[in-house]
C-alpha cells in the first residue's frame, strides 16, 4: 500500500498520527510537492480528482482519500486499539467531536492559512479579509475547546481518540498563521501538552 502525501501538510499529519497511534507500519510513502502543484498534475487526478492529499492508494490500485476514510479504513482492518469508538455512543460522540475539531476548527485553520498566505494563489483566488476572518473564528473555537477540556481529560470524553489527532493537527498548523494558545487557557494547554508527549505526535 502507498500514501500519496506531503509530510508537512495537515491532512497528512492526521493520518501518520493515527497510523503510529495503531502501530500500522510498512507503508510506502510517496512526496506530493503542493507548492509545486504535483497534486493539481493530470496523473494525480486520476488517484483524487479533487486533487488533494493524503490518498491511500491499495495494493489493487483502488484509491481512497479523504483523511478520515484512510483512517477509517486501517480502524476496521486493525480493530485493536480503538480511535473512533467501539460501542454506538462511542462512536457517535467521537464522529460528533471530530467532525466539530474537522469543519469548525481545521478547515477554519486551512482557510485562514490559504486566504491570510495566499500560498496557493496559483489554483485560488485569496481573499485576506477572509482569511483574517477564519483566524479569528480560530481563536474562538480554541476558547470553546478549552472551557470544554475543562472537565474532561481527552476532546471526547475520557479515552484518546482520532478527535484529539484532529484537533492537535489544527492547533499545530495554526502555529504557522501565528495563532497560539493563549496562556490563560489553562485546560487547553494542559491537554495539548499532554497530546504533544505521545510518540504519535512526531510521526
Ligand atoms: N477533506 C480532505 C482535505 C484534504 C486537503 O485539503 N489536503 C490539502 C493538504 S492538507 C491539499 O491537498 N491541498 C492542496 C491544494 O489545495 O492544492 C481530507 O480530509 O483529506
Amino acid at each position: 500500500m502507498k500514501i500519496y502525501e506531503e509530510s508537512t501538510a495537515p491532512n497528512a499529519r492526521r493520518v501518520r498520527m493515527f497510523l503510529a497511534e495503531k502501530g500500522v507500519s510498512g507503508l510506502e510513502y510517496v512526496h506530493v510537492g503542493l507548492k509545486s502543484g504535483d497534486n493539481i498534475s493530470s496523473d494525480f487526478r486520476k488517484k483524487n480528482p479533487l486533487a488533494k492529499i493524503p490518498v491511500l492508494e491499495l495494493d489493487n490500485n483502488e484509491c481512497i482519500s479523504e483523511s478520515m476514510a484512510i483512517c477509517r479504513y486501517f480502524e476496521a482492518l486493525n480493530p485493536e486499539n480503538p480511535l473512533m469508538g467501539v460501542s454506538p455512543f462511542e462512536q457517535a460522540n467521537i464522529e460528533m467531536w471530530q467532525r466539530r475539531c474537522e469543519i469548525s476548527f481545521m478547515n477554519i485553520v486551512g482557510m485562514g492559512f490559504q486566504h491570510s498566505t495566499g500560498y496557493f494563489s496559483d489554483r485560488m483566488n485569496p481573499i485576506k479579509e477572509w482569511g483574517e476572518e477564519c483566524l479569528k473564528q480560530a481563536k474562538v473555537f480554541m476558547a470553546f475547546l478549552n472551557d470544554h477540556l475543562k472537565d474532561h481529560q481527552y476532546i471526547a470524553g475520557e479515552a484518546f481518540s482520532v478527535a484529539d489527532i484532529t484537533a492537535f493537527i489544527a492547533i499545530e498548523f495554526a502555529r504557522v498563521v501565528k495563532v497560539r494558545i493563549e496562556d490563560d487557557h489553562i485546560h487547553l494547554l494542559r491537554w495539548y501538552q499532554n497530546i504533544k508527549s505521545r510518540p504519535s505526535a512526531k510521526a
